[in-house]
C-alpha cells in the first residue's frame, strides 16, 4: 500500500489538493527540469491524485518541491486532470494559506519558484473574514506577485456556429484567450452554455493555427461580463473542460495586461475581479523596466487533510 498525505484548501471556490512529500526523487535541477521528470517518468501520480474516483476533474493539484532558485523558500508544480500549469494563481494562495494552517511559513514574503518563473507571495497578518479574529486561526489572505503578463494579440476573430466573436490572446502564467462580445449571460445558472460555447471557441484555435508565442497552445478560455459587484465578472474554462470556481489568478494577471494596454489601468490601481460563483479576487499591476508585473489578493481555506492510500491490487487505484 502506498500512503501519499494530502492537505484541501480552496481559494475563492476553486479547489487545491497539496501533496507536501513526493514517493519519488526528482533530482537538484529547476523546479522547470523536475516538471519535465515528472511529465517523462512519473504522471501516474498526478491522475492517482487528482483523477475519479479518488478526485474529480476540479481539482488543481500542487507538488511541493525543492527549489533550485536559493533565493526561494519553496518550489511547486501544479497540475490538473489533464496535466500540468505553468503558474496557477488560486493555487499560489492556496499553497500559502495551507503553508500557514501547517505552521510552515508566518506573516511576509515568501518566495516560491514555479516552472515558468518566481512568484512573490505576501501571507497578511489579518484578514478581512470574521473567523480570522479567533487569535488560534491561521492567517489566510495571501497577495501573489505573479511573473511578468503581456498580451500577445488582440482583437482575434474566431466563428462559432457562424457567429463571430472576437478576443485578445494573453500570457498571465498559462495561455488565455478573452473574449467580451459572447453574448451569453455569466452567472451560476447559465453553466452548461457557457462551457459548452468556451470549449467551442478553444476548438477554433487547433483549426485556425491561432497560438499564443512560439506556437503555444491555448488552454484556457475567459468570458467576461459587467456586473454590480466588481469591475467584471468572468467565467474561466479551464484546459480539462472544467470551469475555474475562483476568478482565476493567472486569468486576472493576463486581463490586467489588456486592461494596461488598452489604456483602461493605471500601475497601483485596484481591479475586483468576480468569478461566475461570486468570489472576488483583487488585483493590480506595477510596471518594471517596461514589463507588467500584475498581484493578485485573495484569501483561501483548508477544508481537508488525509492520506491517500494506493493499493496496488486497485484496478483503478491511479484513475479513471
Ligand atoms: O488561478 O491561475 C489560476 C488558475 C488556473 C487554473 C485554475 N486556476
Amino acid at each position: 500500500m502506498i500512503r501519499i498525505p494530502f492537505l484541501d484548501s480552496h481559494t475563492g471556490g476553486e479547489p487545491t489538493r497539496l501533496i507536501t512529500s513526493l514517493p519519488f526523487d526528482l533530482g537538484t535541477g529547476s523546479v522547470a527540469d523536475k516538471l519535465s521528470m515528472l511529465k517523462k517518468n512519473h504522471d501516474d501520480l498526478r491522475r492517482t491524485v487528482l483523477l475519479e474516483p479518488r478526485g474529480s476533474d476540479v481539482l488543481v493539484g500542487a507538488y511541493l518541491v525543492p527549489p533550485a532558485d536559493p533565493t526561494c523558500q519553496f518550489g511547486v508544480i501544479y497540475f490538473n486532470n489533464v496535466g500540468y500549469l505553468g503558474m496557477c494563481g488560486h493555487g499560489t494562495i492556496g499553497l500559502i494559506a495551507s503553508l500557514a494552517y501547517l505552521g510552515k511559513v508566518q506573516p511576509g514574503v515568501i518566495r516560491v519558484e514555479t516552472p515558468v518563473g518566481v512568484v512573490e507571495a505576501t501571507l497578511h497578518r489579518g484578514s478581512s473574514s470574521e473567523a480570522y479574529r479567533a487569535p488560534t486561526h491561521y492567517p489566510n489572505k495571501v497577495s501573489v506577485q505573479n511573473i511578468p503578463a503581456y498580451r500577445h494579440l488582440t482583437h482575434v476573430p474566431v466563428t462559432v456556429d457562424g457567429k463571430t466573436i472576437h478576443g485578445d490572446v494573453a500570457w498571465g502564467g498559462n495561455w488565455f484567450f478573452l473574449c467580451h462580445d459572447h453574448g451569453l449571460e455569466v452567472n451560476i445558472q447559465n453553466l452548461e452554455s457557457l462551457t459548452d460555447f468556451a470549449w467551442r471557441i478553444r476548438e477554433q484555435f487547433t483549426a485556425n493555427g491561432i497560438t499564443g508565442a512560439n506556437g503555444a497552445e491555448i488552454d484556457h478560455v475567459e468570458l467576461f461580463a459587467s456586473t454590480p459587484e466588481a469591475d467584471s465578472k468572468s467565467f474561466v474554462l479551464c484546459p480539462g473542460k472544467a470551469y475555474d470556481r475562483s476568478p482565476c489568478g493567472t486569468g486576472t494577471s493576463a486581463k490586467l495586461a489588456c486592461l494596461y494596454g488598452d489604456g483602461k489601468l493605471q500601475a497601483g490601481q485596484i481591479w475586483k475581479q468576480q468569478s461566475v460563483v461570486g468570489s472576488i479576487f483583487e488585483g493590480s499591476i506595477q510596471i518594471q523596466d517596461n514589463r507588467i508585473i500584475p498581484t493578485i489578493t485573495g484569501e483561501a481555506w483548508v477544508m481537508s487533510e488525509g492520506m491517500i492510500l494506493v493499493d496496488e491490487r486497485d484496478p483503478f487505484g491511479s484513475g479513471i
